[in-house]
């Protein structure tokens, strides 16, 4: 098997195919979960699983779990996936090119017909974004326990839907039950969404952990009043509250560098009038660092930050955590394939910690789990923009194709 490669064009065109549905006009893609654009991206991948023989099963929370059997079906599966679902702004690559390279390793195991001794699976896991609705990576914390099904079936979108009934409506509330399913070993492929592989003129990432992370919501209140009647200093402004606890983030996250990240992605003011003060100002934090102490000390740090803020301007505030995920490291024996298969095909790596959060981090709470990084374009994600090379995405589909059937045989 070390020297079978995969089908390059194939992979690219089903990626380009992928990318269709969901297409913006900047070349991205907004396929946010369960919606029928997730729904119409799953039907077009369980449609490729079968017609390379693959047995299809879905969960209950939408897991879909696509299986080539092994020599011996009682082994622990080894399994490779990613997610379907994107970012409103998203690219074609993120998620969709974990999924797809899972996909010709089976398309390729096919063609040479070669039989592992384990049975190999690909994985499209529900809402890793946590776009549409918080927490991320859901579909594979509910499998691994992280989280149970009723609490994330209970989410719901700004629209008050709950995710529980999205899935129900796109049609992916399986039958199987959640979680349960023995893993010999999980790999991930994804592209780095950073800029470090490519400005390192570096091939491969040998991803050996994830760094932490935690999310909050947060409500400022203050008290609707007339914008041209009110004297400032009688104001109770939660918008001007809102700003300054922004900034205050920012520099708290700039006081520890070089690796603490914090990130205020959504805001909403109401009543969001122009000629109304904000009586109520509510917006997200998104805050990572790889150790986790220093994690737990920027948490406290933000928390006393905007409560001071708060007092000083005569305001209310409530600081919700609503997702939390400790750094994780990958297992050695996981990363070890995916060195070796590196080095076996002559490709450049080097080892690297995910700034992000993938299924891969979940599954490494159960099974043992591995990533591989390809370089993308500009360390550009997140945004309509994200590009990827053929030849990349090839040679992370090899190392792929090598590290799965190397742990699917040594099982
Ligand atoms: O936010 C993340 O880390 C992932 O890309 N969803
Ligand atoms: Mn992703
Ligand atoms: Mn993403």
């Amino acid at each position: 098997m070390e020297n079978i490669r995969i089908d390059q064009e194939r992979l690219w065109a089903s990626l380009m195919e992928m990318a269709r549905i969901g297409a913006s006009a900047k070349g991205g893609v907004c396929r946010l979960a369960l919606t029928d654009l997730d729904r119409q991206a799953r039907e077009l991948f369980i449609r490729w699983c079968r017609e390379a023989g693959c047995a299809v099963t879905i969960d209950r929370f939408g897991n879909i779990f696509a299986r080539r059997p092994g020599r011996d079906d009682a082994l622990p599966v080894v399994m490779t996936g990613s997610h379907l679902d994107s970012q409103p702004t998203g690219g074609k690559f993120d998620g969709a090119y974990g999924v797809l390279a899972g996909l010709e390793v089976i398309r390729t195991l096919n063609d040479v017909g070669y039989e592992t001794a384990a049975p190999i699976e690909v994985v499209v896991w529900t809402n890793e974004e946590g776009s549409r609705f918080s927490p991320p990576m859901a579909g594979s914390g509910v499998f691994a326990g992280h989280f149970d099904l009723a609490y994330a079936e209970n989410q719901t979108d700004e629209a008050g839907e709950t995710q529980g009934g999205a899935l129900a409506k796109i049609g992916f509330a399986g039958d199987a039950p959640v979680g349960g399913r023995p893993i010999g070993a999980y790999f991930e492929a994804h592209i780095e969404q950073g800029p470090v592989l490519e400005s390192e003129g570096k091939l491969i990432g040998v991803v050996t952990g994830a760094q932490g992370q935690r999310w909050y919501r947060v409500c400022v209140t203050g008290f609707d009043a007339h914008a041209g009647t009110t004297p400032m200093p009688r104001r109770k402004d939660a918008l001007l509250g809102a700003a300054r606890m922004v900034a205050a983030l920012n520099e708290i996250a700039l006081a520890t560098p070089p690796d603490t990240c914090a990130t205020v992605g959504a805001l909403h003011s109401h009543p969001n009038s122009r000629n109304v003060i904000p009586g109520r100002a509510e917006f997200t934090v998104d805050l990572r660092h790889p150790d986790d102490a220093v994690l737990a000390r920027l948490d406290r740090e933000v928390r006393a930050r905007f409560t001071a803020i708060a007092e000083e301007l005569g305001l209310a505030v409530a600081m919700t955590q609503d997702y939390y995920a400790e750094p994780v490291p990958f297992a050695p024996a996981c990363t070890a394939a995916v060195r070796a298969a590196a080095e076996a095909a002559g490709y450049s790596h080097r080892d690297i910690i995910s700034g992000a959060g993938h299924d891969a981090v979940n599954i490494a709470r159960i099974a043992p789990a591995g990533m591989i990084f390809i370089p993308c374009t500009d360390g550009i994600s997140h945004n309509e923009v994200e590009d990827a090379r053929p030849d990349h995405a090839a040679a992370g589909c090899n190392v792929l194709l090598a590290a799965m059937t190397r742990l699917a045989d040594r099982a």
